[in-house]
């Protein structure tokens, strides 16, 4: 791999102790530092993500609840030789996707051969049934980690048309979306249970520790970023009740990837 390339990562900066907070900019960030690139950070506010999005050319993600075009983070620009143009991905798959197609690496293949369709599938899933669980309840702490939290907040109120704290679950309906999380991860860790098939004991126990039986992949480290912005976002409301959970072994997955994760 050639040590000539310069990989930009764009973030939100955080008053975290590893600055960044967001779970989706923990899913380039982790893919980053599993595959050994270097990279910069340049931190971005809230209300100049999208003016800066434009300025460097990276396209949009999605639609706002308006219609109109949504910019996210993570964004990276990557030029792989000093003098080449910037390529500018957005998008954290398609910066997953791009990152393996430019910096192959044949022992951390993120999408080892015929593992795709797989990985799409359970991205599917980790994303309604555990991301999309996980928002309201991690709302107001990812608000709090945040450097200029106002912006966020406000845009939240004005998309969902609800005011913030009707959108954050309070009491018994917070522990609703909590039980939500959980029977997200349960289905997790019952597609893991099916690599433990014709396996017992403590080879079967590892089996249940990987989406593929035993090699990492994309889809994985997507799981390992939502677990690790859950510890630090929703410790004890969270965390604290997910890792007994499904016989103890998200702590364990989240253990093979500590190295690259900087604050455990
Ligand atoms: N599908 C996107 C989602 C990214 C996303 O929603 N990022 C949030 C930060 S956690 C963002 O940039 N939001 C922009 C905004 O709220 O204005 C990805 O994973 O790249």
């Amino acid at each position: 791999m050639s040590s000539e390339y310069e990989i930009i990562l764009y973030d939100i900066p955080s008053t975290l102790e590893e600055v960044t907070s967001s779970p989706n900019v923990w899913r380039t960030k982790l893919l980053l530092n599993y595959k050994k690139l270097s990279y910069k950070t340049i931190w971005v506010h809230f209300d100049d993500l999208e003016a800066t999005c434009k300025s460097i050319g990276a396209a949009p993600t999605s639609k706002k609840p308006d219609g109109s075009d949504s910019y996210t983070f993570p964004v990276i620009s990557v030029k792989l030789t000093p003098d080449s143009t910037p390529i500018v991905v957005s998008d954290s798959p398609k910066i997953a996707s791009f990152i393996e197609e430019k910096f192959p690496d044949p022992e951390r293949p993120l999408f080892p051969e015929g593992s795709r369709a797989l990985q799409a599938a359970l991205r599917s899933y980790l994303v309604t049934h555990v991301f999309f669980a996980l928002v309201p309840v991690l709302m107001e702490p990812y608000i709090a980690t945040l450097v200029k939290p106002d912006y966020y907040a406000s845009t939240r109120q004005i998309w969902f048309k609800v005011p913030l704290d009707q959108f954050i679950p309070k009491g018994d309906a917070e522990e609703e979306e909590w039980k939500k999380v959980e029977q997200g991860f349960d289905g997790v860790a019952a597609f893991l249970d099916e690599n433990a098939d014709g396996f017992s004991g403590a080879e079967a126990d590892e089996k249940r520790l990987s989406v593929l039986g035993g090699q990492p992949s994309y889809v994985e480290l997507e799981l390992v970023a939502f677990m690790y912005s859950m510890k630090r976002l929703g410790f004890q409301k969270g965390w604290e009740r997910l890792k007994d959970r499904n016989e103890g072994r998200w702590p364990k997955i989240m253990e093979r990837y500590k190295e690259y994760l900087p604050v455990h």
